[in-house]
Order: structure tokens, then C-alpha cells, then sequence
């Protein structure tokens, strides 16, 4: 979901200097190379207590859909469950082209019915996005640079300043013909009684401000990068196939002596390299790789907290019934025992 049709010369010259870095630390043929690495054991654990007992100071993250999986919203690109997988039932070209431009203008119809399917609020944040917070509180967190339209990190409570949206939001819509924008509630009144949303001065189809294929990114998302990533001395990289493009190069910011992180359940072959001197692969599922930060940092208690605190806002006030009282008298669970199964009750 992105590309823009036409760069200007400056954003074709930074994505040459970006490929350049990527293609040069694919191969190790870093201008630094001699260098030795950026910490002495290149493993998580030794990530880890590398974190424990010298710190860092400048984090930027950068995620994908597999930071949401947990939270019940699939992934595109995991065979079986991932979203390219099962979009039979809207008879498409191709699985891709339900966020293709051309053919959302042709038939918006498969585009609105997977919108309802996934539309935010339905879904609660994972101990994922509340570990972000917690950098962010910890004054660690630079910039978060997310692909994802689910806004669980707003719903997590992630300054909109401290994001980069990068693959846009369900939080504003405009017209596709004459600009007109509209609100979140107008547009999901629509998407909820299955009305294709037509603008009320035009008639023009209305769609989220969430990027297509083929269409520009955000400034911020060309903006931001090159003062984030200075001095930045980590990027973790999670939940991501780093599939798409240019999301997927901001990878290629970090400097030299920035440790990169990648956390994600399968291997990516362009992360890293047999002789790399900053990369890092902790190949598995990135809750459990946040509850290992967290532990290894002493801020497990922090997190449950945060978790256990948030997680009573999406909370239904219970009904007292003789059964429920039972239930409430045994030992309460703690956070990370509480099922994620995520779906939100919805608020009458
Ligand atoms: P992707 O290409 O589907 O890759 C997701 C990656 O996450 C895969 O490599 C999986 O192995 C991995 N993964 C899945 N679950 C977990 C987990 N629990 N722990 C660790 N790793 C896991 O998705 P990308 O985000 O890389 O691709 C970018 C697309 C997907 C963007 O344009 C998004 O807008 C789009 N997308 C977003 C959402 C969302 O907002 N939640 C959902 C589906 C797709």
C-alpha cells in the first residue's frame, strides 16, 4: 500500500543513497567494514543484557501487521491466515488489487466490506504496542514508523507526534474528485450500514486517508527519517516481511553504529548477514519478545500495569450475577495471563 506516482528529484536521489546503503550492508561492503561490532555478542540474549547494563538512548521503531496479529487482525502475507490468502469471497483479480487505486475507483465495494471486517476500535492493543508506550514514557522513543491502519498505537495512547503513519489512517477521508473532507463518525456510519460512501457535493466516491497502491505517501514519511535516525543508537524493527517499498528502506536510515533489531516470526533474508556487524534476529513471536525486554529491563511489573490499566477502558462494567460472583472470588490473573484475545466488546 504505497508508492507515489511521480518523486520529485531529491526524494529519487535519497531512495538511490538508501538503496546504495541497503545493497552496501547486504553485502558488507559497508564503508565502515573494518569496524568491529557494534556490540560483541550479536545474539537477543546478548542484545539484551548488552540493553541491561549499557542502555540506549535514541530508539526508533518500525513495524508492520505482525505487531497486530495477536490483537485477531490478520496479517497479509502469512500463508493460510494472512488476509491474501482469504479474500476469496470478493472474486478479485488479484488479491492485491483490493487496495489497488484503479480498481477501488472500478468497484469500491470488496475495499468497504474488508473495511468493516477490520475497522479500528473493534480491536484492543497488544502488549506490543504498549511496550512502544512505555519507550515513549521512558523518554527513549524517537519515532515510531508504522505501516499499519488498525490505530492501535492511538488506541495504546502513542502521541500522534511521536508516529509516522506511514501507510495513513482510518481517521480522516476525503473525496476522491474534489477533496472535500470527511469525518471518522460519517464514514463509519456508512461502512457500517454497507453504503458506499458517495461525496455529499460531487457524488465522488470518499475513502479513508489510507494508502493505496499508487498512491504518495505522507510527508511525514520523507520528512522525519533523516533527523530521526541521526545518533539513533537502535531500531528494532517488528512484525514485518518488509515486503513493501519505500516503508521497507527506512531500514537503510540507520548508521552504521546503530544496532538493528529485527523480530518477527519468519526470516528475512535481506536482514542481516552472516558477517554483519549490527543486526540482530530474534525470529518468533514479538509479544514474547517485548516480555523478554521488559524482563531483562525490570519493567515486566510496569508493563502488566500499563496493560491491566488500559485494558479496563475497552472493559463492558460487568453484571453481577450469583455465577459471575463465584468466578470473581477466585485469585485474580495477572495481566499477561489475561487471554489477548483482543476483540473489544463494543460500547453501547
Ligand atoms: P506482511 O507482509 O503480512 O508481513 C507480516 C510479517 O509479520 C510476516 O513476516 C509474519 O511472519 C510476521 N508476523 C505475523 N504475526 C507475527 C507475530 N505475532 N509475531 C512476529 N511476527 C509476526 O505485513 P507488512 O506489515 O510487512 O506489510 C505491509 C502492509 C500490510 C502494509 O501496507 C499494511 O498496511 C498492511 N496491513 C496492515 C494491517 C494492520 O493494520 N493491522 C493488517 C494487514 C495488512
Amino acid at each position: 500500500m504505497s508508492g507515489r506516482d511521480s518523486p520529485g528529484p531529491s526524494e529519487v536521489l535519497e531512495t538511490i543513497r538508501v538503496s546504495l546503503t541497503n545493497l552496501f550492508s547486504r553485502l558488507a561492503l559497508h564503508p565502515d567494514q573494518s569496524a568491529s561490532k557494534v556490540i560483541p555478542d550479536l545474539s537477543f540474549d546478548g542484545f539484551l543484557s548488552h540493553w541491561k547494563s549499557n542502555g540506549f538512548k535514541k530508539i526508533v521503531t518500525m513495524v508492520g501487521a505482525g505487531i497486530s496479529t495477536s490483537a485477531g487482525i490478520p496479517d497479509f502475507r502469512t500463508p493460510g491466515s494472512g488476509l491474501y490468502d482469504n479474500l476469496q469471497k470478493y472474486n478479485l483479480p488479484h488479491p492485491t488489487d483490493i487496495f489497488e487505486l484503479d480498481y477501488f475507483i472500478e468497484n469500491p465495494k470488496p475495499f468497504y466490506a474488508l473495511a468493516k471486517e477490520l475497522y479500528p476500535g473493534n480491536f484492543r492493543p497488544t502488549p506490543v504496542h504498549y511496550f512502544i508506550r512505555l519507550l515513549n514514557e521512558k523518554n527513549l522513543l524517537v519515532r515510531h514508523y508504522t505501516q499499519n491502519i488498525d490505530s492501535l498505537e492511538r488506541l495504546a495512547g502513542l502521541p500522534e507526534e511521536k508516529m509516522v503513519e506511514a501507510h495513513g489512517t482510518f481517521h480522516t477521508n476525503h473525496c476522491l474528485e474534489c477533496g472535500l473532507e470527511f469525518s471518522k463518525e460519517w464514514m463509519k456510519e456508512k461502512i457500517f450500514s454497507d453504503t458506499i460512501p458517495l461525496c455529499d457535493a460531487c457524488n465522488g466516491i470518499v475513502k479513508p486517508d489510507i494508502v493505496f497502491f499508487g498512491e504518495g505517501m505522507p510527508d511525514k514519511f520523507y520528512d522525519m527519517p533523516a533527523e530521526d535516525f541521526k545518533n539513533c543508537d537502535l531500531l528494532i524493527v517488528m512484525g514485518t516481511s518488509l515486503e513493501v517499498y519505500p516503508f521497507a528502506s527506512l531500514v537503510g536510515h540507520a548508521e552504521p553504529n546503530c544496532l538493528r533489531v529485527l523480530i518477527n516470526r519468519t526470516s528475512i533474508d535481506k536482514f542481516g548477514s552472516p558477517t554483519n556487524k549490527r543486526d540482530i534476529n530474534f525470529i518468533g513471536d514479538c509479544d514474547d519478545a517485548v516480555w523478554k525486554m521488559a524482563e531483562a529491563l525490570g519493567w515486566s511489573d510496569e508493563l502488566k500495569a500499563l496493560i491491566k490499566k488500559e485494558g479496563s477502558k475497552f472493559e463492558k462494567p460487568k453484571v453481577r450475577t450469583s455465577d459471575n460472583k463465584h468466578n470473581d472470588d477466585k485469585k485474580p490473573k495477572t495481566s499477561r495471563e489475561v487471554p489477548q484475545s483482543n476483540q473489544i466488546e463494543k460500547k453501547s
